[in-house]
């Protein structure tokens, strides 16, 4: 594989570890934990997993142990960082004992199943070391849930001589680690399973998880490109650039992106439900930003729009319920498109129908076709940056006519979404990621099944950082997926009384007026520590 000088001298990069994690650790132990919510419920279904205690790591004499083998699956969409969560699995395997082996599993989940597997040797991880992408093994979208699965899988993890099985995922996929580290428990298998916190959309995070993985590295990247645009749009003062970005139902990336960048306007999603706003309304907001800088001459602006955002416009949220409900049953399986719609159109109820018959016929067909295999919406398939343009348009040309905007209103749509989850990681990432897989093996070492690698502490330097396990269970509660009520990990949305949005709400009207845009610029790996190792802006204000 031909390189490129980046790649190279990047690859001699390494990456930081905790202080705590660089000799022999023992596991500190707190206090028995319980679920976030349903404990009852959550504490009968994980009877072998629940209660467990948070744990830490501190430098003691770690127990000598016969040689292992691990195994690891990445699952999911992409976040940039995998690599290093790998690497620092590995290192931490073989710095417990060089004959052990790390197998990855080919394409995600599935290869577990299908028995699809490569042996990740050391010249084979020298060549990924740093890199962005998660293309060492790959990875994909299906969810391990089933017995049949499950018993497929230890078959392998039998043939390989796997004692720990790492699930690199974001919420969903570190819900069925949990049920796989519950069932092989329960079957008295041997075989631990560890989740990892993965995913650019920011929504797995708690009191014990700063951040997923990937967020940095995925925001800062977006942030690049929304500077870039905005100094265009500065420089030509003739487009209204309306921007989706990703992060599926959790506005975090927008949010992140906007106290980076300063645009004019940003959307969040969570804000829109809390304040019960209706499509109109949203349009109606960013309409008037639009007129009221057109009042001052400047027909030019940034509007940041989260990719979920049409989720949680409370009468399609309760739309989307209810054909998550529908779709879910056996009769709306295996029917083509149009039969699948006009299916959905004769099951839903007056109500959401006229909501359904409101809506642009293409959004409307997305949120009736298929879900992805956990239940969601394909909500980075909705072109919402195009109808939100198009429905201010016609706001506007109202507006001209009743003499309320005079303006000229030019349009460009972006979408930042794959531009961002392979990217090379940022110091941040790859030192979190290192550490994450290398705290991982300890977890291992130690015994431990059902919990998440996490390392906290983050806005300090790395040395400072302090990494442990939290068992996953702490973090479910029931939830409705596919029809049915399901124990899952909560997911963390944006809070509108945090701290990172609070700052927001207390700067828009001004980003909205003026022209106070910043221009983030690309990642920057060599350098002063204040342009190369800041953690994100949302880090920092939930530490200050
Ligand atoms: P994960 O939750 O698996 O990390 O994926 C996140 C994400 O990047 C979302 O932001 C986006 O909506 C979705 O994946 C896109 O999925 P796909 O890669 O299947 O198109």
């Amino acid at each position: 594989m031909e390189k490129s000088a980046l790649q190279i001298a990047r690859a001699a990069y390494q990456p930081k570890l905790p202080k705590a994690l660089l000799g022999p650790v023992v596991a500190k132990e707190g206090k028995p934990t319980q679920s976030v919510g349903d404990q009852e419920e959550i504490k009968a279904l994980f009877p072998n997993t629940y209660g467990m205690p948070v744990i830490e790591f501190v430098p003691g004499e770690q127990k000598q142990l016969e040689p292992f083998n691990v195994g690891i699956i990445l699952s999911g969409g992409q976040a940039p960082g995998g690599h290093n969560v790998i690497s620092g699995l590995f290192d931490g395997v073989k710095s417990l004992n060089p004959a052990n082996k790390l197998y990855g599993f080919i394409l995600g989940p599935g290869g577990l199943v299908d028995h699809k597997y490569m042996e990740i040797t050391p010249e084979i991880m020298d060549e990924y070391r740093n890199t962005g992408g998660f293309d060492i093994i790959g990875s994909g979208r299906t969810k391990l849930e089933e017995v049949d699965q499950f018993e497929k899988g230890i078959q392998i993890l039998r043939e390989l001589g796997i004692k720990a099985l790492v699930i690199i995922g974001g919420d969903d996929s570190n819900t069925n680690a949990c049920v796989l580290a519950e069932y092989y428990a329960a079957k008295k298998y041997g075989v631990q399973v560890i989740g990892c916190p993965k995913t650019i959309d920011g929504d797995l995070k708690n009191e014990q998880i700063e951040t997923s993985f990937g967020f940095d590295t995925a925001c800062k990247t977006y942030s690049e490109l929304i500077g870039n645009i905005q100094r265009d749009c500065n420089s030509a003062r003739k487009y209204w650039h309306f921007i989706k970005l990703m992060g599926r139902s959790a506005s975090h990336i927008a949010l992140e992106c906007a106290l980076q960048c300063q645009p004019n306007v940003c959307l969040i999603s969570e804000e829109v439900e809390e304040k019960n706003m209706s499509l109109d309304d949203v349009v109606t907001y960013i309409a008037q930003a639009v007129a009221d800088r057109a009042a001052e001459g400047n027909n030019f602006g940034t509007v940041l729009i989260p990719e979920g955002l049409i989720e949680f416009i409370p009468a399609i949220k309760k739309l989307i319920a209810q054909l998550n409900d529908i779709l879910a049953t056996p009769a709306a399986k295996n029917l083509g498109r149009s039969e699948q719609i006009d299916f959905v159109k004769t099951h839903i109820s007056k109500e959401n129908l006229d909501v359904f018959n409101s809506l642009p016929t293409s959004v409307a067909r997305q949120l009736a076709l298929d879900r992805d295999p956990h239940g969601n919406v394909q909500v980075s398939l909705i072109e919402t940056e195009k109808l939100l343009s198009a429905m201010v348009a016609v706001k506007l040309e109202q507006w001209a006519k009743e003499g309320k905007y005079v303006g000229k209103f030019g349009t460009q749509h972006h979408f930042f979404g794959y531009e961002g989850r392979c990217a090379a990681p940022s110091n941040y990432d790859a030192d979190y990621c290192y550490s994450l897989g290398y705290n991982a093996s300890r977890l291992i070492a130690n015994g431990k099944t059902g919990y998440m690698s996490v390392v906290r502490n983050t806005t300090a330097p790395a040395a400072e950082w302090i990494a442990g396990g939290v068992p996953i269970t702490m973090m479910m509660n029931m939830e409705k997926r596919n029809g049915k009520m399901k124990p899952v990990i909560r997911k963390a949305l944006v809070e509108l009384d945090g701290a990172p949005f609070k700052f927001f709400a207390s700067k828009r009207a001004e980003w909205a007026k003026q022209t106070a845009y910043v221009y983030p610029g690309p990642i920057q790996y060599w350098g002063p520590t204040e342009v190369c190792d800041q953690p994100t802006k949302t880090l920092q204000l939930e530490h200050q």
